[in-house]
């Protein structure tokens, strides 16, 4: 399951990896690239083997963006037609658990997709940013959403409008970024987190990830009733009985997701 620009790799057990792979370009996610990343994600969504995934790029860049390249040229009616928010969906839609592993730049839509991700795990030398007001558009892949829902519109504000790019140490201190780690140990560090995940029960991961995406969009009460009504449904898993009995047991569960 390879292609020149995006390839997948299984790094550890339960860790699916997706590694976007145009070095000539930092990364430019290009609409092969996009429509690839919602391909692999709604692949790994659906493998059983596969509980937790990796999302990165190489030592340079994490992705530099939207290809610009390929957007120069292009109107509305072309930009309508590319149908790029339908990719988008795909990627931000994933149920299971991803982890963004950023070495080098992920600006404009390289950081949009950072923050699609669940987990952000950084290289010291990583640089973040949302540049797109240097040429002449806005964040399109959800930068003015997601940034200022993260960090503030203040922050958020100062970064948008200017187009200056950040450090990860800054990254992390705006609540960007999970964790900052040497830049040699970046991917290393991600596939151990995904797999400490990939280890615990799936659905109760997957419960975990929706009750905070979809809570994070609700008032506090209706996401409050439904993290109730998820974990009540998770009484019907064999998960739950297998993991309460080996804790009482003093032994390691065995979770089969179901
Ligand atoms: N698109 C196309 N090509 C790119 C891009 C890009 N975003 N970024 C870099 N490249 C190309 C360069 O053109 C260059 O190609 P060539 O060798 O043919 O000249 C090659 O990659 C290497 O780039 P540099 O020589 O510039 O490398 P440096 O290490 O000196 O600089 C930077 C790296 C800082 C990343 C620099 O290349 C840069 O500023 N890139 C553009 C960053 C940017 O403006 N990103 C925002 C793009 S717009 C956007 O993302 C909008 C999102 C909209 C919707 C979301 C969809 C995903």
């Amino acid at each position: 399951m390879t292609s020149p620009v995006v390839v997948t790799e299984r790094p550890a057990d339960g860790v699916g990896l997706i590694r976007i792979n145009r070095p000539e370009a930092r990364n430019a996610l290009n609409l092969e690239v996009r429509r690839l990343l919602g391909q692999y994600l709604t692949e790994m969504a659906e493998d059983d083997n596969v509980r937790c995934i990796v999302l990165t790029g190489n030592d340079k860049a994490f992705a530099a963006g939207a290809d610009i390249k390929e957007m120069a040229g292009a109107g509305s009616i072309d930009m309508l037609l590319r149908g790029t928010q339908n990719m988008w969906r795909k990627i931000y839609g994933c149920p299971k658990p991803v982890i963004a592993a950023v070495s080098g730049f992920a600006l404009g839509g390289g950081c949009e997709l950072a923050m699609t991700c669940d987990i952000i795990i950084a290289g010291e030398s990583a640089k973040f940013g949302q540049p797109e007001v240097k040429i002449g558009i806005i964040p399109g892949g959800g930068g003015t959403q997601r940034l200022p829902r993260t960090v503030g519109k203040y922050k958020a504000m100062r970064y948008v409008l200017t187009g200056d790019l950040f450090s990860a140490k800054e990254a992390y201190d705006m609540n960007l970024v999970s964790e900052v780690v040497p830049d040699a140990e970046v991917e290393k560090r991600a596939v151990a987190m995904a797999q400490q995940i990939a280890e615990l029960a799936p659905l109760a991961v997957q419960q975990t990830k929706e009750s905070v995406v979809r809570g994070m969009d609700a008032s506090l009460e209706t996401g409050l009733t439904l993290e109730t009504r998820t974990l009540q449904m998770l009484f019907a898993s064999k998960d739950q009985k297998e993991g309460m009995a080996a804790f009482i047991e003093k032994r390691k569960p065995k979770f089969e997701g179901r």
